[in-house]
């Protein structure tokens, strides 16, 4: 079996913490990389000032080497925090309204993904697999076959991808759609989203589309496909199971004092709908005065991106807006919103979950959106919460027993919120199993393998 090279912007080196710590990504494509052998690059997250980085710092663990760079700070402002996340992750997230084009940023991106494959390059051997991880490392494939490169290069995008009318808005948007064209196989969370890529590449007659999910563009053939993201879904179940006698979910059930639990997870994202959010509880409240005193909001948001100031803003909005919602409906005993902003971990989470009798997730638009599944994957089989779910996400394609809502519809959202905490049981668990059972099947170890045999096969 070839071996296996994954790039991504940030890369997880494994910690003394394990398992529990890591993400379920980490998590698998650790495990598909102890399989093949491999390499796993990127950005060490450092920056090395106004100097040239030093040498990849490779670090070996059994047959996987982790090889990562630090970059200038220079490209760090102006490809990570500019041209990635203040162009493209607005872009694909569709708020053309926050993305902000700068010749500099643009360039900057180019420019780094050209210095990745250069440092790559040295690691690679004829017959390597490689896999490219999202929107910073579009033009990867590109710079590798440029330096004649033959190996085959596939690449999956964990955000969604948009209609040709919001990609055009982007004045690189053909050389970022020569970048897709340079892979042998793009991997997309849905089927809408690479609908959207087919429409992008005819509508300025870039590319064909020849036969379902194979394409010409640019001179070359490749295939594209819709790869679901899942999660680790028996291990966070085992999680769950296992977090009732955790000292922190006991606080927390104690301190819920027989309320009923909505629960919001996200990291502190304008895409997440985390302020639509809070209007559609205070709705909820507000329109069922049989719950005031008799619920508990808890929203967890890491900061995330906080040298951004969209998120730097973000962050005092929301932090304004539960104060605000709590000082009009709540009571001397009833604090209805609780805001936390920081990170917890995994088996806590699980456990967290598994209390809440509804999962409230409601990205305005969302790749997939993980924690939804987690959610369904934490709950008590006898006794399972409901999951209220955007429409925007990906993951409303796939777990068709959630409440679908329009994030944009405060109204559409508090009254899901009103029917999930008064779901009879019978309900509640009919639709539970259905999403379960799904997850069960499709996790992430499946995804991962199903991407790489198709990246493979000829
Ligand atoms: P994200 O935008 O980060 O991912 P999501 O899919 O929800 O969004 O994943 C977030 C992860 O962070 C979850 O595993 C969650 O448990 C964890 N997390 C969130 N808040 C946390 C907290 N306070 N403490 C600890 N962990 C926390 C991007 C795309 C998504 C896509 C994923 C995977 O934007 O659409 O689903 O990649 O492809």
């Amino acid at each position: 079996m070839s071996r296996l090279i994954i790039v991504s912007n940030r890369v997880s080196v494994p910690d003394n913490k394990g398992a529990a710590a890591a993400g379920g990504l980490a998590v698998a494509l650790q495990a598909a990389l102890a399989e093949r052998g491999g390499v796993w690059m990127g950005w060490s997250g450092k920056s090395s000032g106004d100097i040239e980085p030093e040498p990849l710092v490779l670090t070996q663990d059994g047959n996987i080497t982790y090889a990562l760079t630090d970059l200038t700070q220079t490209d760090v402002e102006e490809y990570y925090q500019g041209f990635a996340n203040r162009v493209l992750w607005p872009i694909c997230h569709y708020r053309l309204d926050l993305a902000e084009y700068g010749r500099k940023e643009m360039a900057s991106y180019f420019r780094v993904n050209r210095f990745f494959a250069h440092r790559l390059a040295p690691l690679l051997e004829p017959d390597d697999t490689i896999w490219v991880h999202d929107y910073h490392l579009i033009p990867l494939a590109a710079e590798l076959r440029e330096m004649g490169f033959k190996n085959r290069i596939g690449f999956f995008l964990h955000i969604p991808w948009p209609p040709a009318d919001v990609l055009f808005t982007m004045p690189v948007h053909e050389e970022i759609m020569r970048g897709l064209s340079s892979y042998d196989l793009l991997g997309f969370q849905t089927k809408y989203d690479l609908e959207n890529f087919a429409g992008c590449l005819k509508r300025e007659g870039m590319g064909v589309e020849n036969s379902p999910g194979h394409f010409s563009a640019h001179g070359h053939n490749f295939r594209g496909g819709a790869y679901s993201i899942g999660i680790e879904t028996a291990a966070f179940a085992a999680f769950a199971r296992k977090a009732a006698a955790h000292s922190v979910v006991r606080k927390a059930r104690q301190s819920i004092e027989g309320r009923d639990l909505i629960i919001g997870v996200d990291r502190l994202d304008y895409s997440k709908g985390i302020t639509q959010r809070i209007d559609a509880f205070e709705r909820f409240v507000t329109n069922n005065p049989a719950h005031q005193r008799r619920v508990t909001y808890l929203q967890i948001t890491p900061k995330s991106r906080s040298e951004v100031p969209e998120y730097e803003a973000m962050q005092h909005a929301v932090a304004e807006q539960a104060g605000r919602v709590n000082g009009a409906i709540g009571t001397v005993d009833w604090v209805p919103i609780r805001y936390i902003n920081r990170s917890i971990s995994r088996p806590v989470l699980a456990g967290l979950y598994r209390l809440a009798k509804v999962g409230l997730v409601t990205p305005l638009r969302d790749g997939m959106n993980l924690v939804a599944k987690e959610y369904v994957a934490a709950q008590d089989p006898d006794n399972p919460g409901v999951l209220v779910l955007s429409r925007f996400a990906g993951a409303a394609r796939e777990l068709k027993g959630a409440l679908l809502v329009n994030p944009y519809d405060v109204d559409d959202t508090a009254n899901a919120l009103a029917r999930g905490i008064n779901m009879p049981l019978e309900e509640r668990r009919e639709r539970w199993r259905g999403m379960m059972d799904h997850l069960l099947e499709n996790d992430v170890s499946r995804w991962c393998d199903v991407f790489l045999a198709d990246l493979r096969a000829e």
